[in-house]
């Protein structure tokens, strides 16, 4: 088992997917000041440059996914060179917040011959990795599908040892690759990071990851490495997301689907979020402990049918502003780009493949994690702390309410009209400024107003499709 009392916490976390080191750099003092804990970057290591486009639907020359294709571990990227991410790095950290970087440590690439560092390769052969064809599985015969790819997602061989997507798989079991993976992450622990999305952690064998992770060294705060593995829902036993979880925290993709039903529902899209009063593990997911959970990642972000997203508009701002307030798993904020709709598109680019400086004031990036309601239940979450859930209100039409132990309050209208109701909030007789409106700014209210009775009820009027929060830190 590898996650323990030692490993780096990471809190509340905002992943600002596709943003460039140096863009990342001058946010870090806004989610510093917010209250972020850390910010996840997208993978920095040298990746494959298309050339030309693919063929048919593939026709991005330029597409979002090109940073999973690992060419070798200097860190010249779409992002920017290594020297900005150091820089980076340090600025996040001298703001306060910590550094999580998406490691593909599973394969190589399944396309192209150059890379943004301008390194090159051919097939199962990176000179700059150190990489020969003996150091992957489809080379030395250990993929036992057909065609190399991954056939069946219940044969822990093939989703191990497979290509998958046609991804050139690496024998995480071997020493060498062990130690050119560590010697990846270690390099990245220098810089200052302290921890990892462990990309494709469904497709490493946990003795493999338990392998890589024992040659890790500690954080500059003196912690182990967050590590949280990236596990897909899905298939039997030892490849189960709960599996995993004896191996590092894992993504709460499941989860990912429950709120997306809860808020949408598949067959008039109303959805009911009422039953969000069960979510966790008495809904079957991964124990909160374990599970950095998000409403969506740049996978289902893409994917679109499983997911809420940044399309959704306020169901998206709401379901973020409820996992906040909820306190399942690590909370992870998604806040990207805008895209058409090719599911392909790459972020702002020049013609060069490398990324714009992100902006919140030009409509191409969401800048969702910084967006008021969202800020204001960022604040919420690091106040209640591990208050426990109380007062929990239902309607079974798209209400749902509830307190944090004597803490704080929140209630989510999912419905297309406004509500008001009449609850008990566990907060002492007061007037409070809502956290999602803008809170207590000077000793006033930015936006709206609730007063509790000396009973510790209030009368609430939740408008279409939003949230009213407030605590003890918001009140008058
Ligand atoms: C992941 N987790 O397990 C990432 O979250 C996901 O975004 C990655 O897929 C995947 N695993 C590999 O790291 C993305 C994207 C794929 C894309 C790959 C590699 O979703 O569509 O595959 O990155 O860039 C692309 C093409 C695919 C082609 C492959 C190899 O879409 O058609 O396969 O490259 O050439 C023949
Ligand atoms: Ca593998």
């Amino acid at each position: 088992a590898k996650a323990s009392g030692s490993m780096q916490e990471p809190g509340v976390t905002a992943s600002l997917w596709e943003w460039s080191w140096p863009s990342i750099a001058s946010e870090c003092p806004r989610l510093g000041a917010i209250g972020y804990d850390g910010v996840q970057v997208a993978p920095p290591q040298d990746s494959v440059k298309r050339t030309s486009t693919g063929n048919g639907s593939d026709a991005y020359l330029h597409p979002w996914w090109e940073v999973y294709q690992v060419v070798d571990y200097g860190l010249t990227s779409r992002m920017g060179d290594e020297q900005q991410f150091r820089d980076m790095v340090a600025d996040c950290r001298k703001a306060g917040v910590k550094v999580y970087v998406d490691a593909v440590i599973n394969h190589t690439t399944g396309q192209g011959n150059v890379s943004y560092g301008g390194k090159t390769f051919t097939p199962y052969t990176y000179p700059d990795a150190g990489y020969v064809p003996d150091d992957f599985h489809y080379t030395v015969g250990a993929c036992p599908s057909a065609d190399g790819g991954i056939a069946d997602f219940n044969n822990k061989t093939q989703v191990w040892n497979c290509n998958l997507v046609g991804l050139e798989d690496l024998r995480t079991e071997t020493p060498k690759v062990q130690a050119r993976l560590a010697a990846y992450l270690n390099k990245l622990l220098r810089y200052g990071v302290s921890g990892f999305r462990v990309d494709a952690g469904k497709h490493m064998a946990p003795a493999d990851l338990d392998a890589i992770y024992d040659r890790l060294d500690r954080t500059k705060d003196g912690k182990r490495p967050y590590w949280a593995l990236e596990v897909g829902p899905g298939s039997p036993g030892v490849l189960s997301p709960e599996a995993y979880t004896e191996h590092g925290d894992v993504l709460g993709l499941d989860g990912v689907k429950q709120i997306y039903g809860a808020f949408t529902s598949y067959s008039d899209h109303q959805g009911d979020i009422s039953g969000l009063a069960t979510f966790g593990s008495g809904s079957g997911l991964t124990r909160s402990s374990r599970t950095m959970s998000f409403i969506t990642n740049h996978d289902t972000n893409h994917d679109q049918a499983n997911a809420l997203t940044y399309k959704e508009g306020p169901q998206y701002l709401l379901a973020t502003e409820w996992l906040l307030a909820d306190g399942y798993g690590s909370p992870q904020v998604f806040s990207s780009f805008t895209f058409g709709a090719d599911t392909n598109q790459g972020p702002p680019s020049d013609d060069q493949g490398l990324i714009d400086r992100a902006s919140c004031a030009d409509g191409r990036w969401t800048c969702d994690h910084a967006k008021t309601g969202v800020v204001g239940m960022v604040k919420f979450h690091q106040y209640v702390g591990k208050a426990a859930k109380k007062h929990v209100y239902a309607d079974q039409q798209n209400v749902l309410a509830f307190s944090r132990g004597t803490k704080g309050w929140a209630g989510f209208n999912n419905g297309t009209s406004a509500k008001t109701i009449t609850v008990k909030t566990g907060l002492k007789k007061g007037t409070y400024c809502d956290a999602v409106t803008g809170g207590k700014v000077k000793g006033a209210c930015a936006g709206t107003t609730v007063t509790v009775s000396g009973s510790g009820r209030a009368t609430v009027e939740l408008p279409a499709r939003a949230a009213v929060a407030f605590t003890k830190q918001t009140r008058l």
